[in-house]
């Protein structure tokens, strides 16, 4: 059975301060509600690059502790171009009971490929915990190869990647090659065609609202019913378009709020919702869930 992860959102009060609350809302929301099989926390959804350290090790202080009792997995992003910063997190999740690990590609300096595998083997180097590499490269600016990828995986503590990259071609060649390799999807419009190249599942930031309807396709996919699972794609794809062009962070924890979810607010430098935006979101909500 393919597994279905929400990128867990962080929810901050106007001043831009971490909501413990409302992130642990999110968790439980996730959980009850949405039957999640797993969380990736401090990823792009979690608005984590904007955050401190000890923002960071308190949000994934948060969401396992809202998760004890649960059998959800929980994914810790602690990757950083700061490898110091991404170690330390790394043995701090792993204390607090993570049993995976994911890391972005670090980003901004063009690192070649060298320190790259630097990076990844030293992130892991010290700690029990398997790491997911996280493969964002529209964001990063960063593209790895197959070959690559072969490289990374030679470090056996290296189980998998979160693929968040529309390149089909290079992503039917990695399932190829790495039959055993964890391959999580992360284009929540692109679900579909992920399913049908064999990923293991997939994580993203839509799923805190629309998890029924993906986990709906992947049960739909996985019986053979792919007129029915295209079917499903097509209207998450309504709601995902909505979504992008109405801002999407803002707007999913807008929607979250109408759901009853005290989502709060995204964190400057990202911009504040207008009127227009909560307007928006408001019939978003109309439209796809009342
Ligand atoms: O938010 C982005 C940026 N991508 C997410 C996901 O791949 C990464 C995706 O769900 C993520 O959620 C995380 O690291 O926390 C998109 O939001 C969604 O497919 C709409 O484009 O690309």
């Amino acid at each position: 059975m393919k597994k279905l992860y929400a990128a867990l959102m962080t929810a901050f009060d106007e001043s831009g301060n971490i909501d413990e609350q409302g992130t642990r809302e999110m968790v439980r929301y996730n959980i009850d509600v949405n039957q999640i099989d797993g969380l990736y926390v401090g990823g792009s959804t979690g608005e984590n690059f904007m955050l401190g350290t000890a923002e960071k090790k308190r949000v994934f202080e948060i969401a396992i502790d809202e998760a004890k009792g649960s059998n959800i997995d929980l994914i810790a992003q602690v990757g950083s171009p700061n490898l110091h910063e991404a170690k330390e997190l790394a043995k701090y999740v792993t204390d607090l009971g993570y049993e995976t690990i994911s890391a972005v590609t670090p980003f901004y300096y063009n690192f070649n490929f060298e320190e790259i595998k630097h990076y990844y083997d030293e992130i892991v180097k010290d700690v029990d915990t398997k790491l997911v590499v996280y493969s964002i490269p529209a964001l990063t600016g960063v593209s790895l190869s197959l070959d690559n990828f072969a490289k990374l995986f030679e470090n056996e503590k290296i189980i998998g990647v979160k693929y968040t990259n529309a390149d089909f071609y290079l992503l039917e060649r990695l399932r190829d090659r790495f039959p055993d390799k964890l391959i999580l999807s992360g284009f929540d419009e692109m679900l579909l065609p992920a399913l049908a190249l064999d990923v293991d599942g997939a994580i993203g930031s839509t799923f805190n609202i629309n998890a029924q309807k993906a986990k709906a396709e992947i049960s739909a996919f996985e019986a053979g019913d792919i007129d029915k699972a295209r079917k499903l794609q097509h209207e998450s794809n309504d709601l995902i378009t909505d979504l992008l062009n109405n801002g999407i962070y803002a707007t999913l924890k807008l929607v979250l709020q109408e759901l009853g979810v005290n989502a709060g607010y995204t964190r400057e430098p990202m911009a504040k919702a207008t009127p227009e935006v909560k307007a928006g979101a408001k019939k978003i909500y109309e439209k796809y869930f009342k």
